[in-house]
């Protein structure tokens, strides 16, 4: 075919997926009425690729379906399932469904499989854990039943599934592997499994199978360029050499290839290579490529604009150069990650919506490149040009370029983003908030109960009007205020009921967003987000939070937290332009918080929280990009918060451990307090923070909010010795590793009470 996606989104039109699979999980679908509920939704999405003008018979439609995760799928039909879920395979040694979302969910004593981001987007994975025990056998016929379904619908579809290469460079090493051990080290003993499992493909009708190799592009791997390219050449020797296959596709997107990689995969015995041409330009000519297919990966799957055809058209036409046997078009990625359909839209501005392209809209621009690439450029001018047109009204429109925004900006100097001194600052706090030693707080939100999403809902659709669902929320913040001063917490907060989404809120009150009404994209499992679309110039029309916290605060004397999201996080967490540079975009963000922080301090709030779970995640895979990132993204929360008076304190938090890379960047966002997770890695963080010289005030996460558990007093109180011990004791506070509003009430409570009596146990040890 000279066209192909690399995947699509597999969770429904209308998340069909996820009320399926959480029904079965509470015991209300049996699995057989799950399995035809995901059938269907293979039918569907087949039947609409195929309308969509992809081949019915010439395996360009990808079978691209998983119930929780694509990595698990992998691990899974290769039976690399940890020895604790061993009892959950069938009599016969394969691993059901039962098996498959027990590992990725967890039971009881048995931890789920740990989840990840997969490379720098918003999906998360499940890692797989693979050490010398492990053995590697084929689990499960899934992937070749979907294949002989499609068949037998009268469609020859191409399975997609990650490859050997990746499943291994992804996996961690199991608890029982000896030190040094790296899964990769398995992949002589993984390959024969992969040759069983495309044997089967082809037994079950398939023509071509494709198998995604992103972690080649990589370079926060443990594993080098080198002993990735290494590891592909092995394996695609031995895959390549497989009986009875069918041919092969190599796709690694999410950036470019390594040279290595390339080369590596040019000489390889495959038929076809996918490469991501919207990161990184054509690769040169390498030695293996005259018997190739090469897919060039022209439409971006990561985004969600119409993009220019014009330039993709060019692109396409250079890696023609590389005389390869025949040039395809393609997606960069699955379309996995943007949401199913701009038609959906019925409430987007229609202006706006003619300059979106969601998975559906994406894959007519692949079928209408394959289109140029069979019948030559002039037959497809006309939609090369209504491309182009569409771009251009883009770069004219209102609202895209807003000459105050764009002074504001262009103006601003040094001091705008310098807060000055920080003992000065803190001695300035002390003072205005003469708080006691080990101050005790919570990261911002509440659990948000049934009782909340029911009445949002009934406000959404009318049921409620503003002033009952007004009334509501306050009701619920005085509760939640009242609580706090119950559990005798320090820094209280009004526990964020009104906000749906810590991102999504700021963008409905923020010029330059528009918000979707269908538009989900799969987060991890069954859990999905729907992604703003930032697209224009970022200004804030009137203040977003101040009434609330100004009303929280009237109902205490304690100090109330002003919360905010940071610039970093709301762009992280949103469907950006494309049509600057991202510092730009994070500079107007961070201007519209200064401002909301200045009102918030007008109002007699003095200590904001700017929250940027998202700065880890948005570090680019390349190295060579990430200082430049660090840069603009530090810059921005800088911009965001320089403003504020020095007896103000700002708050931070990060949502992750992995400190080791952004531990300087977090030193360099100059907040006065800085809460981070750390009870997962019991109190590792702390030494972390300790060598760093970190020294501003810092609150590393005393338990896990993950987790229903409810921490012991003595637990909390051994973190709290350590870190005490390492850290300097007046800038050490005492909170939770995260928001709560994915808890239930009865644990909340009981573990913040756990907290504050540790916290009071050692502040008297203290004075004793
Ligand atoms: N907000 C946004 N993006 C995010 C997160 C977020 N990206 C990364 C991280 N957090 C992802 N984690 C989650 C956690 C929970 C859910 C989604 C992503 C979740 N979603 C609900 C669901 O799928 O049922 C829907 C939520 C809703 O109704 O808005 O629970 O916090 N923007
Ligand atoms: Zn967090």
């Amino acid at each position: 075919p000279h066209g192909t996606i690399l995947g699509y989104p597999r969770i429904g039109r209308r998340r069909e997926l996820k009320r399926a699979v959480e029904a079965h999980w509470a015991g209300a679908l049996d699995e057989a009425e799950l399995e035809r509920t995901a059938a269907g939704l293979r039918r569907a999405t087949r039947a609409r690729l195929a309308e969509l003008g992809l081949g019915r018979d010439d395996s360009s439609i990808p079978e691209s379906f998983s119930f929780y995760d694509q990595v698990h799928d992998a691990a899974v039909a290769v039976g690399a399932l940890p020895e604790r879920f061993a009892a959950l395979r069938d009599a016969d040694g394969r691993i059901g469904l039962g098996a498959y979302f027990t590992a990725a969910r967890g039971a009881g004593d048995d931890a789920a499989l740990e989840m990840t981001k997969w490379f720098d987007t918003n999906y998360h994975y499940l890692v797989p854990e693979i050490g010398p025990e492990t053995r590697f056998s084929l689990s499960s016929d899934r992937f070749a039943r979907q294949v002989a379904e499609a068949k037998a619908d009268g469609y020859t579809t191409r399975p997609v599934v990650v490859g050997p290469v990746t499943l291994l460079a992804l996996a961690k090493a199991s608890d029982g592997a000896p030190e040094g051990f790296s899964p990769l080290d398995r992949l002589d003993d993984l390959l024969p499994v992969y040759a069983a499992l495309l044997a089967a493909l082809r037994a079950a009708g398939a023509d071509w199978v494709q198998l995604d190799e992103p972690a080649l592009v990589s370079e926060s791997l443990t594993a080098s360029a080198e002993e990735l390219a290494d590891a592909a050449a092995r394996a695609y020797a031995v895959l390549g050499a497989a009986a009875d296959r069918p041919q092969v596709l190599v796709a690694a997107g999410y950036a470019q290839l390594s040279h290595e990689a390339w080369t590596a995969l040019a000489a390889a015995p495959v038929e076809a290579l996918a490469i991501d041409l919207t990161r990184g330009g054509v690769p040169a000519a390498a030695p293996g490529l005259a018997g190739k297919t090469i897919v060039g990966g022209v439409v971006d799957g990561r985004n969600v604009w119409r993009g220019d055809l014009a330039a993709a058209w060019q692109r396409l036409d250079a890696l023609r150069g590389l005389d390869a046997a025949q040039v395809s078009a393609g997606t960069s990625t699955s379309l996995q990650h943007v949401p199913h359909d701009v038609e959906d839209e019925a409430a987007l501005d229609p202006r706006l919506a003619s300059w979106l392209a969601f998975a559906d809209q994406k894959t007519v621009q692949v079928v209408t490149l394959a289109d140029g690439l069979v019948r030559g450029r002039d037959s497809i001018a006309e939609a090369v040009d209504a491309a182009s047109a569409a771009l251009a009204d883009r770069r004219d429109a209102p609202g895209v370029r807003n000459g105050a925004v764009r002074a504001r900006v262009a103006a601003l100097g040094a001091a705008d983003f310098d807060r000055g001194d920080y003992d000065a600052r803190a001695a300035a706090q002390d003072e205005e908030l003469a708080l006691p030693l080990l101050p005790t707080t919570t990261i911002g939100s509440f659990p948000q109960t049934g009782d909340i999403r029911r009445a949002r809902a009934r406000h959404g659709r009318g049921e409620l009007t503003g002033a009952e669902y007004d009334g509501f929320l306050r009701d619920e913040i005085a509760r939640v205020v009242a609580l706090q001063e119950d559990l005798g917490l320090d820094v209280l907060v009004h526990g964020e009921p009104e906000r749906n989404d810590m991102v999504q809120y700021f963008a409905e009150h923020l010029d330059g967003f528009a918000v979707t009404q269908h538009g989900w994209v799969q987060s991890y499992g069954s859990r999905a987000t729907r992604p703003s679309i930032l697209w224009g110039d970022v200004s804030r029309p009137a203040p977003i939070t101040v009434d609330w916290s100004v009303f929280a605060q009237s109902l205490t004397d304690k100090p109330m937290k002003g919360m905010l999201t940071g610039p970093v996080t709301i762009l992280a967490w949103s469907f950006v332009r494309d049509d600057q540079p991202l510092g730009d975009t994070a500079n107007q963000v961070a201007l519209a918080l200064r401002d909301e922080i200045a009102d918030l301090e007008t109002a007699g709030i003095r200590v904001i929280q700017v929250d940027e779970p998202a700065l880890r995640e948005l570090l680019p895979l390349k190295q060579a990009d990430q200082p430049a990132y660090l840069d603009w993204s530090v810059g921005s929360f800088r911009l965001a918060t320089a403003g504020a008076a020095p007896a103000t304190q700002v708050h931070t938090h990060l949502c992750y451990s992995e400190f080791d890379v952004v531990i300087d960047a977090i030193a360099a966002l100059d907040a006065d307090v800085t809460s981070i997770e750390a009870a997962r890695s019991r109190g590792e963080v702390i030494g972390d923070i300790a060598a760093s010289g970190f020294a501003a005030g810092i609150g590393p996460g005393v338990y896990d909010i993950h987790s229903p558990r409810v921490p012991a007093v003595a637990e909390i109180g051994a973190l709290l010795d350590r870190a005490v011990d390492e850290l300097a004791l007046r800038r050490v506070w005492v909170n939770p590793d995260c928001g709560l509003k994915t808890r239930g009430y009865d644990e909340t409570v009981a573990s913040l009470r756990n907290l504050v009596a540790a916290t009071t146990d050692v502040r008297e040890r203290l004075n004793a």
